[in-house]
């Protein structure tokens, strides 16, 4: 029951269209398959999904961090003891995804072992997910027929509109997006740190004005920018939610009781599931939500999240962004049906897909 070996597969996936952000874009998505092997065979996987714009990581770190970081200090570990693996890395700072990847194949390889679903093993509050669906930036009428083609062919009734690019396109971005889907939609939005303060507030107010209901927002302003991020936090009127400033625990904690967050975002390609359920017990404790969010992983990234979602209360009170994998045209798992706007947790243990590997010969880029 040690662990004998982890392999870092760096895969290359396409999106079928690119999705961008303020400070970004995902087009080909370079990810890294990670498996965790046990002394008996045993494996456990999760994919890595490095974005530099977010942690500053690359697949080659990914790579190294596991081959030079991780490898040394884990190999020979019991795999059962998931917080004492942790344990010999706590010197290991940054290298989220790698870390968050390591964690999610070790869930995975204890929940296989325990013949049960993933969401089960750490949780079973539910089996069946809403999604929410990712729109990124590109012209208001564009993300409204997107907005539009997901409602209609999948029954999706929530929206994540990316914004933070500037005043009337932002405005009309939420505004387009608003009329397509209806006013029982729920809509929120992702600045990405793409705004100022000020600009953030009069966008904020020109919604309301307009009567345009939004029901979060994501990242407005730098999130190092503290006073300014106070200043805003206290003039809006809706809960802001912290992503890439709260990649952490510490810094999860630091943005809900700063008055900079009311809320968090939670991805298991960050901070996997050890250090996910610390921080949706940190903001429950703190009469704070948290959403399960995505960083545009492809198929096994997104049903990592899907698990989270399903497996605490806390993570499914907001629908899930659990569907970037159904924008690759190629993937090393199928992506899972979405009904009426919902997903199921798949009845099989652990993850509960299994690396399809004719896929993943053709998808790695180290043949
Ligand atoms: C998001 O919610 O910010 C963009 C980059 C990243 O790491 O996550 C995405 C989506
Ligand atoms: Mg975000």
């Amino acid at each position: 029951m040690s662990i004998a070996a982890i392999e870092a597969i760096p895969i290359r996936l396409e999106r079928r269209r690119p999705v961008r952000f303020a400070n970004g874009e995902v087009s080909t998505a370079e990810h890294v398959l990670v498996r965790v092997v046990a002394d008996d065979g045993a494996v456990g996987v999760a994919e890595a999904s490095p974005r530099p714009m977010t942690y500053g990581d690359t697949p080659g770190a990914v790579v190294d961090a596991l081959r030079t970081l991780i490898v040394p200090a884990v190999i020979g570990a019991d795999e059962r003891n998931i917080e004492a693996v942790h344990g010999r890395l706590r010197h290991v700072v940054h290298n989220v995804t790698a870390r968050a990847a390591l964690d999610v194949a070790l869930w995975d390889l204890k929940a296989r072992r325990a013949q049960l679903p993933l969401a089960e093993l750490l949780g079973g509050s539910t089996r069946r997910v809403q999604v929410a669906h990712l729109l990124g930036l590109d012209t208001p009428r564009a993300m409204a027929e997107e907005a539009e083609a997901v409602a209609r062919g999948f029954g999706v009734r929530a929206f994540k509109v990316k914004v933070g690019q500037s005043f009337r396109e932002d405005v009309e971005r939420a505004a387009a997006v608003r009329s397509a889907v209806g006013d029982e939609a729920t809509l929120y939005l992702d600045a990405n740190h793409g705004w100022t303060a000020e600009e953030a507030l009069a966008v904020m107010r020109a919604l309301e004005r307009a009567q345009i209901e939004i029901a979060w927002l994501e990242e407005p302003t730098p999130a190092t920018e503290t006073a300014a991020r106070r200043w805003l936090v206290e003039r809006l009127n809706l809960p802001v939610v912290a992503d890439e400033s709260a990649t952490d625990l510490a810094s999860a904690a630091s943005e809900l009781t700063s008055g900079r967050a009311h809320w968090v975002s939670l991805k298991t390609g960050r901070t996997g599931f050890t250090f996910s359920r610390q921080i949706a017990d940190l903001s429950l404790g703190l009469g704070a939500s948290v959403v399960v969010g995505s960083q545009i992983e492809g198929g096994l990234g997104a049903l990592a999240n899907l698990h989270l979602a399903a497996a605490f209360g806390a993570c499914h009170r907001y629908p899930a962004e659990v569907t970037s994998g159904h924008g690759y045209t190629d993937d090393v798992v199928p992506p899972l049906p979405i009904e009426d706007g919902w997903i199921t947790v798949p009845d099989r243990p652990g993850l509960g897909l299994d690396i399809q590997e004719e896929r993943l010969q053709a998808l790695r880029m180290d043949r």
